[in-house]
């Protein structure tokens, strides 16, 4: 803990995956923090329950949706940050396809709804973080992608993404705000949505060790991502509003590695190891036994499907003095340990049971 450091920070999304682990860094920093969430008949605060409980919460949520501009003012004008940090999106890229209109609306305008909001009550002096995508890059044009690869997005969440991002550099150029893109590749922990990939497979996985269920079923199996850790990338995202003039920066491991490779490393950790069989739609990968564990159904594929992506962190290894810390082994393992001990306890014991059994 800074106590010399007495800002506050306003975070949206502080629900999610990200939001958790910034809210605990914010805090740790010695920051204030204030959490916007939109209403909901239900609860969705269970990974920052354990900042909001208790006779002195942490971090104080205020009611606000980034839908609702109305709601945005008076989110700002209640909290009066010196930082805000735009996580809050649809984020998921299946969901996008569904819904492209409402992901557009709060993924896309959303962002511009904070800018313009920001603008309005003349606090352009805030500094502003907006949780932009490699998504944005789509079938890249080139590889490793940097900051200056172009963009060509290949599904709505990332049209949305775009647009914000082009937001943000327009009011940054046009009213001098300090107002930053972060274009962070796939980033996972055990706090990860189960909808995602790298979690769905963990998540199976212990599942699996418990009996629970036989096999997952998955989409593309070749797709290739830039796996990090996400606590590593909200130190990052930290780092960036510190700096002496405002710049977008790519943050990435430098890595690339396919989902079938996911699936490997998480199945062998677990005492499962998988050879796969067959190929396209017949492709399964089976344990020691011959029991397949892991088979494709189509109903995961998606219209239009970003096969390789792989960032370049030079730029913000320069700036920002940052490099991952957690491998990708590391991190594999973390999120199986973890869904092991969640679903029935004792990760390494359920483990070495399975690679016995
Ligand atoms: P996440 O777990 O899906 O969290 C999304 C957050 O946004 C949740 O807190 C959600 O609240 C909130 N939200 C959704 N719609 C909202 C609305 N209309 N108004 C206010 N809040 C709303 O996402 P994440 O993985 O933490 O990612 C954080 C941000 O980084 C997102 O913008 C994502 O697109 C971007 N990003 C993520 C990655 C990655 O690999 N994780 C990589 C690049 C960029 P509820 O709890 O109410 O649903
Ligand atoms: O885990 P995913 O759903 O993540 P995706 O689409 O890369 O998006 C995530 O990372 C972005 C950063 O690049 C963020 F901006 C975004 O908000 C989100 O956090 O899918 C990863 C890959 C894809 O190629 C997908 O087709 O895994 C492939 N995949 C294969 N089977 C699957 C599945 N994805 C999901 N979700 N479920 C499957 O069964």
């Amino acid at each position: 803990m800074n106590p010399k450091i007495n800002k506050s920070a306003l975070v949206t999304g502080i629900t999610g995956q990200d939001g958790s682990y910034l809210a605990e860094l914010l805090l740790d920093r010695g920051y204030r923090v204030f959490g916007m969430v939109r209403r909901s008949s239900s609860s969705s605060t269970q990974r920052i329950d354990h900042l909001i409980q208790g006779d002195t919460p942490r971090v104080q949520l205020v009611p606000g949706d980034l839908a609702d501009i109305a709601s945005l003012r008076q989110v700002l004008e209640a909290t009066r940050p010196d930082e805000v940090y735009n996580l809050a999106a649809q984020s998921h890229v299946s969901v996008s396809f569904q819904m492209p209109i409402y992901t557009s609306d709060v993924t896309g305008m959303g962002a511009l709804r904070l800018l313009e909001a920001l603008r309005e009550l003349q606090m352009t002096d805030v500094r502003l973080y907006q949780a932009a995508s490699s998504e944005m890059f789509g079938n890249a044009t080139e590889s490793p992608q940097s900051e200056q690869t172009p963009l060509m997005p290949r599904n709505p969440y990332a049209v949305a993404k775009v647009f914000a991002f082009h937001a943000v550099r327009t009011y940054r150029e046009a009213y001098g705000m300090f107002a930053v893109n972060g274009i962070l590749f796939n980033h996972e922990s055990p706090r990860r949505g189960k909808q995602f990939v790298t979690r769905k497979i963990s998540s199976g996985v212990a599942e699996i060790v418990h009996g629970k269920r036989e096999s997952i079923a998955l989409g593309n199996l070749a797709a290739c991502r830039d796996w990090g850790y996400a606590g590593d990338y909200v130190e990052a995202m930290w780092q960036m509003l510190q700096q002496d003039s405002p710049s977008d920066l790519v943050v990435a491991t430098g890595e690339t590695h396919s989902v079938r490779e996911f699936c490997d490393r998480a199945f062998a950790h677990a005492g499962l190891p998988l050879q796969w069989r067959g190929e396209g739609l017949n492709e399964h990968g089976v344990d020691k036994r011959g029991v397949t564990r892991v088979h494709v159904d189509p109903e995961y594929f998606r219209p239009a499907e970003v096969n390789y992506l792989l960032g370049n962190p030079a730029r913000a290894k320069a700036e920002l003095g940052w490099a991952p810390q957690v491998s990708f082994g590391q991190l594999v393992e973390m999120m199986v340990d973890a869904d092991l001990a969640a679903t029935g306890g004792g990760g390494a014991q359920a483990a070495s049971r399975c690679a016995s059994g």
